[in-house]
């Protein structure tokens, strides 16, 4: 089956501070630098890139909390994320959004969840970022961000766009795990959601897990947002990120999965986060980034 060749619109969010490093925000001109547009272009869509004008100024916003560091820069730019992110869904257009640290997914999440009633998602990360301001050990919000659309967390935050929870934890799929908080495997067996650690992409191998995740996440759903974390890949091919993680996808496991996801034609929405050209081995990450979107959108070897 080949996947529907609605128009993309790329929406960047140079946004950094639910990390706990700088740089991130520095991804999506790395990412459109290494050549995304004329990627979409040769796979046969039309692709618009939007500018970041749609966000607030931030930078005067003191508004932070130990426990949630930066909370009013955060706010302010997952609100005018979501209403962004609803615009493009609401056009018929597929979102494509370069982040940016992790937090910026409470905004994607919150947009694509507007028009859609039983969104599913795909969460591949090192990371389960199911924190909440009770059990968070960072106060980074980049670690919360799941708990968030899953309706666990701070009110604001939860509430952003209106509706809430914007998911189901049965439609919740992680893939990835390898450093989970103890808050977050609480929360994983309390919602009873399906998470697909690297111990079991080892032992089953990334087809079997992908094949999984895939019919969970689409099992009656009306359209699936993948939220992919680069870090989730090997430090070794992904080294352009700010928690590093051994053990991650290697270079062909992750394309696999995007390869799938392509090929079941059940992603209507994406975000890219957590690249950072600062810490990077040139543009190695970003590349990378542009790639693995190229084999989400139907790019084939054969
Ligand atoms: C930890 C926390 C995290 C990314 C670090 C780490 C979260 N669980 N996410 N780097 N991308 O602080 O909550
Ligand atoms: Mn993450
Ligand atoms: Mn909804
Ligand atoms: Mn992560």
């Amino acid at each position: 089956t080949a996947q529907p060749k609605r128009p993309i619109t790329v929406i960047p969010v140079p946004f950094d501070w639910g990390a706990s490093r700088r740089g991130a925000a520095e991804g999506p001109q790395a990412i459109i630098l290494s050549g995304l547009e004329r990627k979409l272009q040769q796979l046969g869509f039309s692709c618009t890139i939007e500018s970041s004008r749609y966000l607030p100024d931030v930078l005067a916003d003191i508004r932070s909390s130990s426990n949630m560091r930066h909370w009013g820069k955060t706010l302010s730019t997952v609100e005018a994320l979501a209403h962004k992110t609803a615009q493009a869904v609401a056009a018929g257009q597929f979102p494509l959004v370069l982040g940016g640290d992790h937090s910026i997914a409470i905004g994607s999440i919150a947009g694509a969840a507007q028009g859609r009633q039983r969104l599913g998602v795909l969460w591949i990360d090192a990371h389960g970022d199911l924190n909440t301001p009770d059990t968070t050990p960072s106060g980074n919000i980049h670690g919360m961000s799941l708990a968030c659309c899953l309706g666990h967390g701070d009110s604001r935050f939860v509430a952003v766009s209106g509706q809430q929870p914007k998911v189901e934890p049965d439609r919740v799929v992680l893939v990835g795990a390898r450093q989970l908080d103890p808050g977050e495997r609480e929360l994983i067996r309390a919602l009873g959601i399906t998470c697909f650690t690297m111990h079991d992409i080892d032992r089953y191998g990334m087809a079997n897990v992908m094949e999984k995740a895939i019919r969970i996440v689409s099992d009656g759903t009306d359209g699936v947002h993948l939220s992919f974390d680069i870090d989730s890949v090997d430090p070794g091919e992904a080294p352009g990120t700010g928690t590093r993680v051994r053990g991650g996808f290697q270079y062909r496991e992750v394309h696999l999965a995007m390869e799938m996801l392509a090929e079941a034609s059940i992603i209507t929405s994406a975000d890219i986060v957590e690249v950072n050209p600062l810490l990077d081995n040139g543009y190695r990450t970003a590349r990378l980034a542009v790639e693995l979107i190229a084999s989400l959108f139907g790019e084939r070897i054969l």
